[in-house]
């Protein structure tokens, strides 16, 4: 069965559904093809933190309301080490905040406007073959085979996708870098300790403390690459988040906890996001370690600058595509590596790279000037 769109988006995540959304505002018909079900989608617990950027974004489409609701601005952090805690004041620093409001929240308000919109949106779908040069995507859907022609194709499938290798190795440049600790994730039903993100490096390893609301917390803890859940036990976990996040005056509630699961960690940049016909967004092009609250801003800019290209529909404006999105990114992946160097405790490190990493933490809450570098790529910065 031959179907025709104008915008073939693989992938229901936030950057596929967000394209999707801003291409309906606009006029452009899209078809958005999801692997998983909608359940799964809305279930996946995974960001937390929003930039300006991002939420300006959302709120100038039309998707703020629960936002404005729900979403809990943050006008600074916390970082945590020797025992002691220090703020770095984003707003007072580069005069934006960031907000937590989960990705899980993002995508059920995308996935409403998409099904209110009544605009394709196709769950379950498996078999998803790229085909650049006709361009079109082939797939099965409820056992029937179907073909979606179409002028552009957008990979938003994430890492783990089949979109970017579509692009022939040839015309590929990819950067990676692994890192040797993934982190362990739990949500807890419990009021978070503390009213702003809590970064701690610590001689057992890094500690965050975040939230998804004033009634839910958001931690996690760096823990061994192929560590397995079935090894840390609640009493463990909670016994590890106590030891890391110690500070005066602060005391760590508990909680039942409601989700656990492990992370691994890495950088990775694949280059560039456009071959012919598809165009590579989010996570299908880059990765980044969870450290500076990068990954899902990085995907959501990604689509802004695709979705106003597609719009345009210039040679101009398709082929200044991915120039534009790189510069941005690598920005964000030095700063992720660089925060998560500064806040991990590297298992092959020495007495000498604890002694950096102390000094850097010092260096970062002491002066304003390296507080406000810090400060401006957390609330994020696309110059
Ligand atoms: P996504 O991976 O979110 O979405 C891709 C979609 O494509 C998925 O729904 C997938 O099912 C679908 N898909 C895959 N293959 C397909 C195919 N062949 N056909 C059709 N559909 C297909 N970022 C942060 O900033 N902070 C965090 O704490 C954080 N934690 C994370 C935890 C985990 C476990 C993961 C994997 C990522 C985490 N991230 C975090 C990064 C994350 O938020 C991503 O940056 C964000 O999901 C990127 O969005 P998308 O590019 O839409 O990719
Ligand atoms: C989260 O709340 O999930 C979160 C917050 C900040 C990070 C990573 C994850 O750097």
């Amino acid at each position: 069965m031959a179907e025709r769109t104008q915008v073939a988006i693989v992938g229901a995540g936030p950057a596929g559904l967000f394209l999707g959304h801003l291409l309906h505002r606009a006029g452009v018909d899209a078809v958005v093809l999801e692997a998983r079900s909608r359940e799964h989608v809305e279930g996946r617990i995974r960001a937390g933190v929003l930039e300006q950027g991002t939420t300006d974004a959302l709120r100038d489409a039309g998707l703020g309301a629960r936002l404005e609701r729900e979403g809990l601005v943050h006008d600074g952090l916390r970082l945590t080490f020797d025992g002691e805690q220090h703020r770095i004041d984003l707003r007072a620093l580069t005069g934006r905040a960031v907000t937590i409001y989960g990705q899980t929240e993002v995508v059920k308000d995308l996935i409403a406007a998409r099904l209110d919109s009544g605009a394709p949106l196709h769950f379950e779908v498996d078999d998803v073959r790229v085909d650049v040069a006709t361009p079109a995507v082939r797939y099965r859907h409820a056992g029937v085979e179907r073909e979606l022609r179409c002028d552009a194709i957008a990979g938003c499938d994430g890492f783990h996708g089949v979109c970017r290798a579509a692009i022939p190795e040839a015309e590929l440049a990819t950067w990676e870098r692994a890192y040797p600790f993934a982190w362990l994730g739990i949500l807890a039903d419990v009021a978070p300790s503390t009213d702003e993100l809590i970064y701690a490096r610590h001689e057992r390893g890094f500690a965050l403390h975040s939230m998804r609301s004033h009634q839910r917390s958001r931690l996690y803890l760096q823990v061994d690459p192929g560590d397995d859940v079935e090894r840390w036990p609640d009493a463990r976990v909670w016994e590890e988040l106590h030891a890391r996040l110690a500070s005066d005056g602060f005391a760590l509630a508990e909680g039942p906890v409601l989700e656990k699961s492990i992370t691994p960690m890495r950088s990775f940049v694949a280059a560039p996001l456009r071959h012919g016909a598809l165009f590579l967004a989010g996570d299908a092009a880059h990765i980044v370690p969870p450290t500076g609250a990068k990954g899902l801003n990085l995907a959501m800019a990604d689509v802004l600058v695709l979705a106003d290209a597609l719009i345009d529909g210039s040679p101009a404006a398709l082929d200044a595509y991915s120039d534009r999105c790189l510069r941005r990114v690598w920005r964000a992946q030095h700063f992720s590596w660089w925060m998560t160097g500064m806040l991990h405790v590297d298992p092959a490190g020495d007495a000498y790279d604890a002694e950096l990493a102390r000094s850097q933490l010092r260096y970062v809450t002491g002066s304003r000037a390296a507080a406000t570098s810090l400060a401006e790529n957390y609330v994020g910065y696309d110059r």
